[in-house]
């Protein structure tokens, strides 16, 4: 029973010490939005709230009065500002009503400024992560909108827009959403309106709206609650303690559906992020005529938007897509770094795709490297890059991440095992190393397996493993391949 006791006492200890001070963070905002985000000074209630549970945000803001997405994709301030560091998060509000519009109007006025933008954060840096900042619905309805669309007619009906629309625009952009409007719904049910979330017109948020918002994004960026802390902005401490406790509910009871939670493991999720860059060449798919890989999967719509490993023998789980997708793409990969002292621990793994050139495109579509969370900057990894029908390759060594330069994988001496794990693309004369095809289920060996697996695909037009040539088909050319390597075995660390 003692025993029991002292070791409950020492984690609640460790627990408190964790949260206060151990695993202190402070992270980089960037604020994209307009009124519904400045007003009341939205930013510096979420750092205050973070300062008072021991951590803490630098922020900038970008949030011209009135502002739509459309608006700030062509605005060269909050362009700049979006380039001018390297964000942790950027937080992304949509003019208030856009989103609550019909889905096909939607669609077309707001998406695209969304994955524009998106897509700017992710070309400054891939490790950033984008923030959709649902906002809430009008006190009374959209009464300027409600003949159009009667839905707009009800607090209720444009809210349910708003969740609707905000969700979607993160699933579209492997993003994130802080439901700072489903907080909201939930703090008016709750309280039957007794807390006052708007001003005086309505629409914009009182100081109690703008607090229960900055609950919603401290408990979204940190994934702690925001509840028990001290800062209360000087408002009511009965009140806030609610606000708190519902944010952190709306966040933290469904982090899935926010897609907060997407990196595995869950615990991962707001790890440290560092950017990968490496490249190399796929028999099968090289052709010595152009020097470059077919992209015939991509140009031909064969490619799928979410990554095939899946299943056995890699079950990686998570439901990665490619959010912009180059032409010039060849297949999906799945990138791994792994432990400097133990080359069996793989730390992080990330789907990725790779282009014609052998260059590695985060699933953003971007060269600018791969974003792989649960690395700590500055600290040696093995790499390895597995493919879904040639034998993975692992670095000779242990390197340095992030890498400034592309760490090159069709180098001999780069990998492990050296020429035993690479074929010979080019001639005799002018080498070109290439990862050795026929691996059709994914073991790290090539054998019979293979080739029955080869038997049950023969004939598919799809994409599919057995279609080594990357033609888009399984037939006799993909077995003369698959012959030439029929006897490949990869080095032991990538098998499964
Ligand atoms: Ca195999
Ligand atoms: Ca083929």
């Amino acid at each position: 029973m003692k025993k029991t006791t002292t070791f409950l006492a020492a984690f609640w200890l460790c627990f408190i010490v964790t949260t206060l001070a151990c695993t202190a963070k402070t992270y980089k905002v960037l604020f994209v939005g307009n009124s519904y985000t400045f007003y009341n000074t939205l930013p510096a209630i979420v750092q205050g709230i973070a300062q008072s549970q021991g951590h803490d945000i630098i922020f900038e803001s970008a949030t011209p009065g009135g502002h739509t997405f459309a608006n700030h994709s062509s605005n060269s301030t909050t362009l700049d500002k979006i380039n001018s560091d390297d964000w942790d998060f950027v937080v992304l509000q949509e003019q208030s009503q856009i989103p609550s519009f019909p889905p096909g109007q939607v669609a077309t006025d707001s998406y695209p400024f969304a994955e524009m933008l998106c897509n700017a954060i992710r070309q400054n840096n891939p490790c950033t992560k984008p923030l959709f900042f649902m906002t809430w619905g009008r006190q009374n309805g959209d009464a300027s909108n409600c003949d159009v669309l009667p839905i707009l007619c009800t607090y209720e009906g444009m809210q349910g827009r708003l969740t609707e629309s905000y969700t979607e625009m993160a699933y579209l952009n492997n993003a994130s959403v802080a439901p700072v409007g489903e907080a909201w719904r939930t703090v008016r049910t709750t309280t039957e309106d007794a807390i006052n979330l708007y001003s005086g017109d309505g629409s914009h948020p009182s100081n109690l709206g703008s607090y229960l918002a900055a609950c919603v994004f401290y408990a979204a960026i940190f994934q702690e609650s925001p509840l028990g802390s001290t800062y209360t902005d000087g408002l009511n401490e009965a009140d806030v303690a609610l606000l708190q406790e519902i944010a952190g509910n709306t966040v933290l009871n469904d982090l899935d559906t926010w897609h907060i939670s997407t990196p595995t493991p869950p615990a991962l999720a707001d790890a440290p992020c560092v950017v990968v860059q490496a490249n190399l060449l796929l028999t099968g798919a090289y052709n010595s005529d152009s020097n470059n890989m077919s992209n015939y999967l991509s140009t031909n719509n064969l490619l799928p938007p979410h990554h095939p490993f899946q299943n056995a023998p890699w079950n990686y789980p998570l439901q990665h897509k490619h959010t912009n997708l180059n032409s010039n793409t060849v297949d999906w990969v799945l990138v791994e770094a792994r432990n400097s002292n133990d080359v069996n621990t793989v730390v992080a793994q990330k789907p990725a795709l790779l282009l014609s050139d052998g260059t590695l495109a985060d699933v953003n579509g971007f060269t600018n490297g791969v974003a792989l969370q649960g690395l700590n900057s500055e600290e040696e990894y093995y790499l390895s890059i597995k493919t879904r029908n040639h034998l993975g390759l692992l670095s000779a060594n242990a390197l340095s991440l992030p890498n400034a330069n592309a760490y090159d994988f069709s180098l001999v001496e780069n990998v492990r095992g050296g020429d035993s794990q690479l074929q010979n693309v080019g001639d005799s004369s002018a080498p070109i190393y290439a990862a050795k095809v026929g691996d059709i289920n994914g073991n790290g060996i090539v054998n019979v397996h293979d080739f029955n697996a080869y038997i049950v695909q023969f004939g598919m037009n799809t994409y599919t493993n057995a279609d080594i040539n990357f033609d888009g088909l399984v037939d006799d050319n993909d077995w003369l391949l698959y012959q030439e390597n029929a006897t490949g075995i990869g080095v032991w660390e990538i098998r499964y």
